[in-house]
């Protein structure tokens, strides 16, 4: 049987459809199992072998028409406000939408949460509004001490005893006025300075601190934690603790793990050194757990505190932190998947 080629391509151009049904209906009439274009395949075997390559190429012609025309059909019919005849169908399938993708702070954060959970810490939540009891003044900054002067704070207009929290480290207050020892908590969450005013300064910051309070907790015991994180997120084995200065922690230590230096990224990210700086940490200051009501001579504690936006930097090679508070969606779709 001999295929009109010149007809077929006329019905389909000649056709119309209003709703998505009736698009249906045309593609399963044109390229189903047994739609029209089988059919005319079908008739392949019985073409002369010389008019086999043009009978194949009018027949990929037509294929190509018919989808054109279904693609067609379906952006007017979206341009025309979609498929009124299925307005009335409120059980039918909503369309697909779009995924997002989780922020990197959130990955970084979501990892550092599962890596201390694992070892039996709990996730503690408080407010991002504080007083000056549970920000400062229970953390040992008496009101004069120059380390309040660490962090710029933004104190709520005509009210200095309120202020946006500068660490997550009121959340731990919170959860040793309110839980006796043993305590074992991280607390991560947003946190606000009051930065200089430049292009690339921002206020807010994402923290991750951590506590453990019992009786004989030791330095070791910090350390030894430490290390399993260090371990866990970065896959480094050595860790080092310098001397450093907390109001809150006595000794303090800022800590660095052994990042190598095989390359020329190494040496950018260790400016040169091999080490890098992960967090901060010590042993509570008795005044602080006398503060909120544990006793020192029974009871001691390590606690730590990290930046989440530096160790996001760091995780995903980013360089420069303000993609991190830009939410241009070209970077974030770029974690897409990344959970
Ligand atoms: C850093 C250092 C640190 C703490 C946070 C803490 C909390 C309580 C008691 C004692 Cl309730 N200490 N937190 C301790 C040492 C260091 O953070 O560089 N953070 C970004």
């Amino acid at each position: 049987m001999e295929i009109n080629f010149e007809s077929l391509k006329a019905q389909v151009r000649d056709f119309t459809a209003d709703t998505a049904d009736e698009i249906e209906a045309f593609r399963v009439a044109w390229l189903g199992k047994k739609g029209k274009l089988r059919d005319a395949s079908a008739q392949m075997k019985s073409v002369a072998p010389e008019s086999r390559k043009s009978f194949g190429q009018q027949l990929n012609a037509l294929k190509a028409e018919v989808n054109e025309k279904i693609e067609g059909l379906k952006n007017a019919l979206a341009e025309a406000g979609g498929d009124k005849s299925a307005g009335e169908d409120l059980t039918r399938p909503s369309g697909q939408e779009p995924l997002g993708s989780r922020h990197p702070v959130s990955l970084v954060r979501r990892e550092i949460e599962d890596i201390f959970k694992r070892i039996g810490f709990s996730v503690a939540e408080g407010p991002e509004i504080e007083d000056d009891r549970h920000n400062f003044s229970a953390l040992n900054f008496p009101p004069e001490h120059p380390a309040r002067d660490m962090q710029d704070t933004f104190f709520i207009e005509k009210n200095p005893d309120i202020a946006l929290r500068t660490h997550t480290s009121s959340v731990q207050v919170r959860v040793m006025e309110s839980q006796k020892p043993p305590i074992r908590i991280i607390a991560p969450g947003r946190v606000y300075r009051n930065e200089a005013v430049s292009s690339r300064s921002h206020c807010i910051f994402h923290q991750v601190e951590g506590l453990y309070i019992d009786k004989g907790v030791t330095f070791a015991d910090l350390k030894q934690t430490i290390a399993y994180f260090a371990e866990a997120f970065f896959g480094k084995t050595e860790i080092r603790m310098r001397p450093s200065y907390f109001p809150f922690t006595e000794p303090s230590a800022e800590v660095d793990v052994y990042w190598g230096l095989e390359n020329e990224t190494d040496y950018r990210i260790t400016k040169g050194t091999g080490w890098l700086e992960i967090m901060g940490c010590g042993m509570v200051d008795p005044n602080v757990l006398e503060a909120s009501g544990i006793d020192p001579e029974v009871y001691s504690g390590y606690a730590f505190g990290m930046g989440i936006e530096r160790i996001a930097m760091n995780r995903f090679n980013i360089g420069d932190i303000r993609l991190l508070f830009e939410n241009d969606v070209r970077f974030l779709n770029s974690f897409k998947g990344a959970w």
